[in-house]
């Protein structure tokens, strides 16, 4: 059986094996928080310092090989000063979407291997489209909550799973004390890789979205239902089809990522020593 085979096989086993082989990679037993970074997010982790570990994601488990520009596909591990203590995170540089075409399994394999590997914390961050007209490119938002407009659930079977609190209240209260200008909003999941078009903008907006991306709803509900607790945080980096009138492309994407990622940087270095 080859290594992605287990992960489509017993998808949880999987994440399992990759945990135990972060933990024996890293000599770290149990990592206590894990970020994934998105795109434009990746230059934010500088701020955490320099790794104590690095691999490339496809060295585990039930990793694929990375698709997109600005999703390098490594993992690292950083030892976080929290007063007193330390703390240990575990970072995903780069994810796999639905758009890829590869299912469900790949795009959850991050954050179910993250909760094996001890994290009680994930942190999903992402590039967006603005929904809401209020919301200025380079504004970070925490996501409140979310609507799957893909309706692909990362789970089967007659266990049903409550999503209320899905993006944690208290998570998102410590993150507002951090930064008292973020503002909240709901996430729209689209598939992709098309971006959307300005009637389904309009339909998404009267639904009450104010963000849209092709990411993190998935990760969300599986490390939810594993137990976690999950903040989200978008980086609004274009506005979303015809609201300006202007074309959408990747490029506008990266180039807002790297104006944005010192302010993001110090917001997630100020905010993790805080979440235990
Ligand atoms: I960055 O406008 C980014 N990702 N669906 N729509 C969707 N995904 C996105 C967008 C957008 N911008």
């Amino acid at each position: 059986m080859s290594k992605s085979d287990l992960l489509y096989s017993d998808p949880i086993a999987a994440a399992v094996a990759a945990a135990d082989e972060i933990a024996k990679k890293t000599g770290i037993a149990k990592h206590d928080v894990a970020l994934v970074m998105g795109s434009g997010w990746v230059s934010a982790v500088d701020a955490l310092g320099v790794p104590a570990f690095e691999c490339n994601a496809d060295e585990l488990t039930g990793f694929l090989s990375p698709a997109v520009e600005g999703h390098s596909g490594k993992v690292r591990s950083y030892e976080i000063d929290a007063g007193d203590k330390k703390m240990r995170a575990l970072v995903f540089l780069g994810r796999t979407h639905l758009y890829e075409g590869k299912g469900i399994e790949p795009v959850v394999h991050g954050v179910r291997t993250a909760v094996k590997a001890g994290c009680k914390i994930i942190i999903l961050t992402n590039a967006c489209g603005g929904i809401n007209t209020a919301y200025k490119v380079g504004q970070p938002v925490l996501i409140r909550d979310h609507i799957s407009l893909t309706a692909v659930s990362p789970l089967s079977g007659a266990t049903f799973v409550d999503l209320t609190d899905l993006y944690s209240k208290r998570i998102r209260e410590i993150v507002k004390k951090e930064d008292s200008t973020l503002q909240e909003g709901v996430y729209v999941h689209w598939r992709g890789p098309t971006y959307e078009t300005p009637a389904e903008i309009l339909m998404m907006r009267t639904m009450g979205a104010d963000l849209v991306g092709m990411s993190t709803v998935p990760e969300a509900i599986a490390a939810h239902a594993l137990g976690a607790e999950v903040l989200g945080i978008s980086l609004v980096t274009n506005a979303a089809a015809g609201v300006t009138g202007e074309k959408l492309n990747h490029e506008e994407v990266i180039a807002a990522g790297k104006a944005a990622a010192d302010r993001m940087g110090s917001l997630l270095k100020g905010v993790i020593p805080k979440l235990l």
